[in-house]
């Protein structure tokens, strides 16, 4: 620990406030990927917005770097310190405060985990529309702070869409409270927007008013097989078409499918044979046998027309799960067999197919590494996993990342794509912002990042780099 940590520890007074045993603050450096890691020397916890202000104030006056961290489920080395930054985690921060009925908002402190939220919400007849795998870790604070997309996106948008109020505590300790729950509210520059998907750099998410759904009556939930990737763009087209209240249409290639099955033969593919793609296909509908049968006539469509070659539909909730595990199952499989890098990019959804065999080929050309190919078809996000294969060492592996993703973000730069789908760009695409975003997006970028936050103490070198 460093003098100045010294200091704000002192500063900070209050045991409760911190943790400052190795022991105790080495979960909090090391990233749910396994792949960012860094010495952390205080985790500070407050409980309170106005202890978050009293922190970022002493950390202020004391030149004290900081890293907001939530669920710690970020896949671009945002959440972790980099050079021994201090650690302000909101996961004490837990409260569900309230719930307005009439307008379906609810205000929630920053650390609650997404799927407490949703427990919540539907126990009230109503559902939050963003989810993702990471539900039972991932945070609100976090899930704003990356403006988090997942896997209801082509129906409800991303986090942005569903965020009414805020309330940020800027570097200096100054508490902007904008818990508004009014959707219409066209009162000058709407402030909040400047901090969704800021990744921390510019405050620290401390509460938010968020919009809730109806819950749907019911879902319907099907597993398809295609006999090619080449087909996942007209499917897309016709899915779009033929069920009208489609709330996700995900896919997994082929070889990624057989790739999971091998590493895990537990893994049960409710869907005979073998086919060049999957998709998840899940339609919110009206409760009742004629929602039913209506989702299984576009399925039989789709069969007709030769887009899908099989399809199962769930006829349970555990049934809905065990599809649903076909399309979560590739990251935990990455994950467990070693190092990952991963690149979750847009392509216009018509060359997704094109796309995915140049990842094949590429990866062809890096022994010891295997392309896993999955996403959400519905807004064209391919999460281009590279993943280690066992035999190669983690040394070479880390060192081919920058040839890699050269190569991709080339791939995708050429197909008008985007090197961010959801996942942010943290600290591992920093360096390639500049394709994203013209100089002068960034040149107002840096404006902002200094007016807010003079001394940079904020997830220093998150998305801008040093
Ligand atoms: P963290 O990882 O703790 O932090 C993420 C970033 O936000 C960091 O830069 C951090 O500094 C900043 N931050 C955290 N809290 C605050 C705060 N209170 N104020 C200001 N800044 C803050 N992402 C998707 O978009 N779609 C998916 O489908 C998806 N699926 C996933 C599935 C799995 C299994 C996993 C592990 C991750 C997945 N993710 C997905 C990535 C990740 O879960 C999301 O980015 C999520 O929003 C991060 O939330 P978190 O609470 O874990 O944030
Ligand atoms: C998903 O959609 C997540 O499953 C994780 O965004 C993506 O593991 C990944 O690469
Ligand atoms: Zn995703």
């Amino acid at each position: 620990m460093t003098a100045p940590h010294e200091r704000l520890r002192a500063r900070l007074g209050d045991p409760a406030l911190y943790l400052d045993d190795p022991a105790d603050t080495a979960p909090y450096g090391r990233d749910w990927i396994g792949k960012y890691e860094g010495a952390v020397p205080l985790v500070v916890r407050p409980r309170s917005t106005a202890e978050v202000s009293a922190v970022l104030a002493a950390c202020t006056e004391l030149d004290v770097p900081v890293v907001p961290q939530a669920g710690n489920t970020g896949m671009v080395g945002g959440s972790v310190p980099r050079a021994g930054e201090v650690v302000l985690s909101v996961e004490r921060m837990g409260v569900i405060e309230a719930f307005d009925e009439a307008s379906a908002t609810v205000r929630v402190q920053a650390g609650v985990v997404l799927e407490a939220l949703q427990g919540f919400l539907a126990e009230r007849g109503c559902d939050m529309p963003v989810d993702l795998g990471a539900r039972g870790s991932c945070r609100i604070g976090g899930m704003i702070a990356t403006n988090a997309g997942g896997i209801k996106v082509l129906r409800y948008g991303h986090m942005r869409e569903q965020v009414r109020g805020l309330e940020v505590v800027l570097a200096d300790g100054t508490v902007v409270e904008g818990l508004n729950i009014l959707r219409k509210n066209n009162t000058g520059l709407d402030l909040k927007q400047v901090f969704i998907g800021s990744e921390g750099t510019l405050g620290v998410i401390t509460r938010a008013v968020l919009q809730a759904q109806p819950a749907p009556q019911a879902f319907q939930t099907a597993l398809a097989g295609l006999a090619s990737r080449a087909l996942l763009p007209p499917l897309l087209q016709a899915a779009r078409a033929r069920f009208p209240r489609l709330s996700s249409l995900e896919f997994v290639d082929g070889a990624t499918v057989a790739y999971v099955r091998e590493a895990d033969p537990e893994l049960r593919i409710p869907l005979a044979g073998e086919h060049g793609s999957y998709v998840v296909i899940e339609e919110e509908c009206a409760a009742g046998e004629a929602a039913g049968e209506a989702f299984a006539a576009g399925l039989e469509s789709l069969l007709e027309d030769g887009l899908i070659e099989d399809a199962v539909i769930a006829g349970s909730e555990a049934q809905a799960r065990a599809i649903w595990r076909v399309r979560e199952a590739p990251t935990e499989t990455v994950s467990r067999r070693g190092l990952t890098h991963k690149f979750d990019v847009t392509v216009p959804p018509g060359v997704i197919p094109a796309f995915l065999g140049e990842m094949e080929t590429l990866a062809d050309g890096f022994p010891g590494v295997r392309a896993v190919l999955f996403g959400h078809l519905g807004d064209g996000n391919v999460h281009v996993n590279m993943a280690q294969e066992p035999g190669l060492a983690d040394a070479d592996f880390r060192a081919m990342e920058a040839d890699l993703a050269d190569a991709i973000y080339g791939a995708v730069h050429g197909h008008q794509g985007s090197i961010s789908a959801e996942h942010g760009i943290g600290v591992m695409k920093r360096a390639y912002l500049p394709l994203a975003r013209s100089p002068e997006e960034i040149a107002l970028m840096r404006t902002l990042k200094a007016a807010l936050d003079p001394k940079g103490i904020l997830n220093p070198g998150v998305i801008l780099g040093p």
